[in-house]
C-alpha cells in the first residue's frame, strides 16, 4: 500500500527546535538519566520523533508518549518498540541501525521523564529578529523591470534554504535568494508584487518583485517551527497584512504586510474538538485568506478547530471558532472561492468551511489520509463543479461536489472515486484553461511511481490515466529522484514538475505542454538544489487550482 519508510519520513521530519535552551525535567519515578544523556535524548527526540508525536508528546500521527503512559509500559517494552517499530507506522529505529543499542536504551528511559518544552517565542523575540532591509519609502513606486512577473514561479529549494525565482516566459532563473531553513511555502500579496516565503525554522523572507532584480526587503522569525504564511485579500485590505502560523510555539501572528512588523500574536493552545481535553501544542497548519470577509482562515491541527480571524480591527480581534475534526492539515478553495475544503488527515475527513456565512458546511468521510495540497477544481461532465483530493494512504482520487446552488444533490458528497497509480500522493492539480487532471505519487515506495505522474482527461475520466515518466525525461542520472507538485503557468497551457533528487545530486524542473502532454523544457541548473514546491504568481494570487 502507500505506507513506507518514505511516508514515515515525510510525516516525521526533524523538528527544528534544538536542545539548546531546553530545561531538564526529571521525574523521580522514572529510571535515572544524566544531564548529558538528557540533552542527547532531547536532540534525538526533536530530530526523529517530534514530527509524529509532537514536541510535548501529546500525539498526532504517532501515539501520545506522556510519562503516565510510558511509565506504565516500562523500559523493556519501550526498548522493544523503539528497536523493532510497529505495524502502525512506528519506524524500527534500532534494528535499522539509525539508533545504537545505547541510544535505544537512553530513549526508553528518557520517555519516562516529563517532556521538556522548547522556549516560547513572543513579541520581544520576534522584534529582535525583525529586520527591514529596504524601508518602504526606499522601494520602487512602480515596477523597475521588464519581466512579466505575473508568470514568475517562486520555487522552494528545500535543502539549500533558498528559493529560485524563475521567469515562466523565458524559463530563466532571475535570482536565487537565501531564505529560512528548508522553506516550506511561498504565498503572494494580492497585487502580485510581494512574495512571502516561510521556512521550517519560522523565518519569513519578504521579496519585492518590483525591484530591478527582485530581492529581499524584510525578514522576521515568528517561532521555532512553522509551515504557513498568507496575506490579506479582502477588498480594502489588499497588500496590507500578512499572517503566519507556527508549529512551535503553537500560535499565529498577524503582521504589517509590506514590512513584516509583528502586530498581534494569538496562542492556539486549548481543548480538542472531540473530547475537549486540553492540548498544549496545537500546531497551526494551512491558512487561507477569505474573499468574502476580512478574515484569515486558520487550521489548528491537533484541536481540530478552524479559526476565522477577522482582521478588520486588530485591537478588538474577533475570532469565530468552528468545530471541524482533529489533525487539520492542508486545503484550498472551491471554484467560487466561498468554500474552503481542507483535510483532517488522520481523521480521514474533508472539512468544508462556508467563508461567507462563517460556519461549517460539511464534514465528509473519505478514504485513508487525504492530502490535497490546495486541491483541484473542475466541472465534471456528469456531476457539475467538483473539487478533488488524492491521498497518502491509498491510490484513490476523491471528487466532491461543490455546487449547492445548481447541483444540490451532489454538494458535499463524494461523487466519484478515481483509481490513480498508487498511494503516497501529495498533490493534484488542474487549471480552468485545461482539461487535464494531474496526480503525483511522490512518496510511493515504488520508484516507477514516485518518478512519474498520472494524468486524467477530465472529459473521459473512466478511460483511466496516462503515465508520464517525468524523472526519466529530466535525464539526471543517479539519485532517489521524486516527482512532486504539479503547478501551472499563468496561461494554463504548461504544467511544471519538480524532480526532487538528493542534496548532492542533480535536480530539475520539467515543463510539460498541457495540450499535447509532451516534454517542453527541462530546466537544469546547478543552483536548483532539491526543488519541491512551486508557486506561480498569477495562480497563487488568484487562488487558481
Ligand atoms: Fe508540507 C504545504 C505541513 C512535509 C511540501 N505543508 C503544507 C502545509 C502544511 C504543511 C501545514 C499547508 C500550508 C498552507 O497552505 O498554508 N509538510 C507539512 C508537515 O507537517 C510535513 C508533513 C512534515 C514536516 O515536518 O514538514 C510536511 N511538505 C512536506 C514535505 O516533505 C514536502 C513534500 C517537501 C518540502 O518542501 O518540505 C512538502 N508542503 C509542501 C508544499 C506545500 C506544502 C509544496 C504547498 C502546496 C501548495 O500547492 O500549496
Amino acid at each position: 500500500p502507500g505506507t513506507s519508510r518514505s511516508l514515515e519520513n515525510y510525516q516525521g521530519a526533524p523538528s527544528v527546535a534544538g536542545s539548546e535552551g531546553v530545561d531538564m525535567v526529571v521525574n523521580p519515578d522514572a529510571p535515572p538519566i544524566s544531564k548529558v544523556e538528557y540533552k542527547e535524548a532531547t536532540q534525538i527526540f526533536f530530530e526523529r520523533c517530534a514530527g509524529c508525536h509532537g514536541v510535548l508528546r501529546k500525539g498526532a500521527t504517532g501515539k501520545p508518549l506522556t510519562p503516565d503512559i510510558t511509565r506504565a509500559k516500562g523500559t523493556d517494552y519501550l526498548k522493544a518498540l523503539i528497536n523493532f517499530g510497529s505495524p502502525g507506522g512506528m519506524p524500527n529505529w534500532g534494528s535499522s541501525g539509525d539508533l545504537t543499542p545505547a541510544q535505544v536504551d537512553l530513549m526508553a528511559r528518557f520517555l519516562q521523564h516529563d517532556p521538556p518544552a522548547p522556549p516560547e517565542w513572543g513579541m520581544p523575540e520576534m522584534m529582535a529578529s525583525w529586520k527591514v532591509i529596504v524601508p518602504v519609502d526606499q522601494r520602487p513606486t512602480k515596477k523597475q523591470n521588464n519581466y512579466n512577473i505575473d508568470n514568475f514561479f517562486a520555487v522552494t529549494l528545500r535543502d539549500a534554504g533558498e528559493i529560485a525565482l524563475i521567469d515562466g516566459d523565458t524559463k530563466q532563473i532571475i535570482n536565487v535568494i537565501k531564505t529560512g531553513y528548508a522553506v516550506h511555502i511561498s504565498r503572494l500579496s494580492h497585487s502580485g508584487r510581494y512574495v512571502y516565503t516561510i521556512g521550517r525554522d519560522g523565518k519569513i523572507d519578504l521579496i519585492d518583485l518590483w525591484m530591478k532584480k527582485p530581492e529581499r526587503v524584510a525578514e522576521i522569525k515568528i517561532g521555532l517551527e512553522a509551515r504557513s504564511v498568507e496575506t490579506s485579500k479582502f477588498k480594502g485590505f489588499e497588500d496590507k497584512l500578512a499572517i503566519a502560523g507556527a508549529y512551535w510555539p503553537p500560535q499565529f501572528v498577524i503582521m504589517d504586510g509590506p514590512t513584516l512588523k509583528p502586530i498581534k500574536i494569538v496562542s492556539t493552545r486549548g481543548p480538542t474538538v472531540d473530547t475537549q481535553e486540553y492540548h498544549p501544542e496545537p500546531r497551526v497548519a494551512a491558512i487561507v485568506a477569505s474573499h468574502e470577509h476580512p478574515d484569515f482562515i486558520v487550521n489548528v491541527k491537533e484541536t481540530g478547530r478552524v479559526l476565522l480571524v477577522d482582521y478588520s480591527d486588530l485591537e478588538a480581534l474577533n475570532i469565530t471558532t468552528l468545530d471541524a475534526a482533529r489533525f487539520l492539515h492542508d486545503g484550498g478553495w472551491d471554484v467560487s472561492k466561498r468554500y474552503f475544503l481542507t483535510a483532517a488527515n488522520q481523521s480521514d475527513k474533508i472539512a468544508v468551511v462556508d467563508s461567507r456565512d462563517r460556519k461549517m458546511a460539511a464534514l465528509i468521510d473519505v478514504d485513508k489520509i487525504p492530502h490535497p495540497g490546495r486541491g483541484a477544481n473542475f466541472v465534471h461532465p456528469q456531476f457539475g463543479p467538483v473539487w478533488g483530493t488524492s491521498a497518502l494512504g491509498n491510490e484513490k482520487v476523491t471528487l466532491i461536489g461543490t455546487d449547492p446552488e445548481d447541483h444540490p444533490q451532489n454538494a458535499w458528497k463524494v461523487v466519484e472515486v478515481l483509481k490513480g497509480q498508487g498511494g503516497g500522493s501529495l498533490f493534484i492539480k488542474t487549471h480552468p484553461k485545461s482539461r487535464n487532471l494531474w496526480v503525483d505519487t511522490t512518496l510511493n515506495p515504488d520508484p516507477k511511481l514516485s518518478q512519474s505522474v498520472a494524468v486524467f482527461d477530465i472529459d473521459h475520466l473512466d478511460a483511466g490515466y496516462q503515465v508520464l515518466p517525468i524523472a526519466e525525461w529530466a535525464k539526471l542520472g543517479e539519485g532517489p529522484k521524486r516527482v512532486v507538485q504539479p503547478e501551472y503557468n499563468a496561461r494554463g497551457d504548461e504544467v511544471w514538475f519538480s524532480v526532487w533528487n538528493g542534496k548532492d545530486q542533480n535536480s530539475a524542473i520539467v515543463v510539460v505542454d498541457d495540450k499535447t502532454r509532451k516534454l517542453k523544457k527541462v530546466i537544469r541548473d546547478k543552483r536548483l538544489v532539491t526543488p519541491t514546491g512551486k508557486f506561480n504568481v498569477h495562480n497563487t494570487v488568484d487562488d487558481v487550482y
